[in-house]
């Protein structure tokens, strides 16, 4: 079974009204509304394809719902059996606070090639696809993997870009960044579109580094997967109930170093709508009773490609 363009155009229309929900709530300071606009939509019109889905990257467990859950199925009929990963808003506060960068995705896989994620922390390195893989690596000293890249591409160090969240965690890795002389981009939230930053020159994003939600590691790896960049990640653990239930789901060497083939395997889908306006893409616009939005997909090993879409409510 692939995945077919149909579901392709299917999940864009997904991802495109889930956005336009989020609409009322940009600017409105209340996160947990707009979040829940969001997965309604999104559950709603999941639930009407021709699909035999089961999130496996989701928000949380079963007890957490209305929140779309982890191991909930999804769709009708005997479609194709498919693993979904849901974040119907990526970036709450950005909503809430109507800044720049939220967005509503979706990424899928075929049964069983998507790897479930436990909702607890990751160490996250990506690169684009000028980079060797195998060369820049989660295991290397920062200085390390600055000095390969500045040697494969050829770049002094004053012309690398990281991208990293701004959290205290980093404060360390911030310190040697600058003593290195890079360049910094911080983001605030939302590192799924920072790690997605690595895959084209045009966002001027040299390396994304850094401990970020493990779902969203695995989200970013599914779109960098089909662009051939470079992704790994390492799970953290803090508490022993996050350890169990990684356990749970079927991690049982709580250090492993995931390549980005183990974290997507085989063709994937991954569609990110803009509900404010990003790096990525522009977020919803409305004009008169209608909403433009903007999408962008990966499929297959070939494209980051803008979908301009029309959505009307009606
Ligand atoms: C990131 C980012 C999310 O959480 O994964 C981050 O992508 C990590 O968590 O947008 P902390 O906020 O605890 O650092 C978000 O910022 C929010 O879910």
């Amino acid at each position: 079974m692939k995945l077919s363009q149909q579901l392709l155009n299917n999940l864009i229309d997904i991802t495109s009204k889930s956005a336009v929900a989020c609409y009322p709530f940009i600017g409105k300071d209340e996160k947990i509304l707009a979040d829940k606009a969001a997965t309604d939509v999104m559950r709603e019109e999941l639930n009407k394809l021709n699909i035999k889905g089961k999130v496996v990257i989701g928000e949380g467990e079963l007890d957490e719902a209305p929140m779309l859950y982890i191991g909930e199925e999804l769709g009708i009929g005997d479609g194709p059996e498919i693993d979904i990963a849901v974040d119907p808003v990526e970036g709450t506060n950005f909503v809430a606070k109507n800044l720049p960068g939220s967005m509503s995705v979706l990424a899928v896989a075929e049964k069983g090639n998507l790897l479930n994620a436990p909702e607890t922390y990751m160490y996250k390195i990506a690169t684009g696809n000028h980079i060797p893989k195998g060369s820049v690596d989660i295991d290397f000293t920062i200085e390390k993997n600055i000095n390969i890249y500045s040697e494969i591409t050829k770049k002094k160090n004053q012309d690398i870009t990281v991208c990293i969240l701004k959290r205290a965690r980093h404060d360390k890795i911030i310190n040697e960044l600058q003593k290195l002389k890079v360049n910094i981009k911080f983001i605030t939230d939302g590192d799924v579109a920072g790690a997605l930053l690595v895959s084209d020159p045009k966002f001027n994003v040299d390396i994304f580094l850094g401990i970020g939600g493990g779902p969203e590691g695995v989200i970013a790896a599914a779109a960098l997967n089909t662009l051939n960049c470079n992704f790994q990640g390492r799970f953290l653990f803090k508490t022993d109930e996050d350890i169990n239930r990684a356990k749970e789901m079927g991690i049982m060497d709580l250090n492993k170093k995931y390549e980005i083939d183990e974290i997507v395997k085989g063709e994937s889908i991954f569609c990110a709508t803009g509900i404010t306006p990003g790096d990525l893409m522009n977020g919803v616009v409305k004009k008169s009773e209608e909403y433009i939005t903007e999408t962008i997909v990966t499929h297959k090993k070939s494209y980051l490609e803008i979908i301009k879409k029309v959505v009307s409510l009606t």
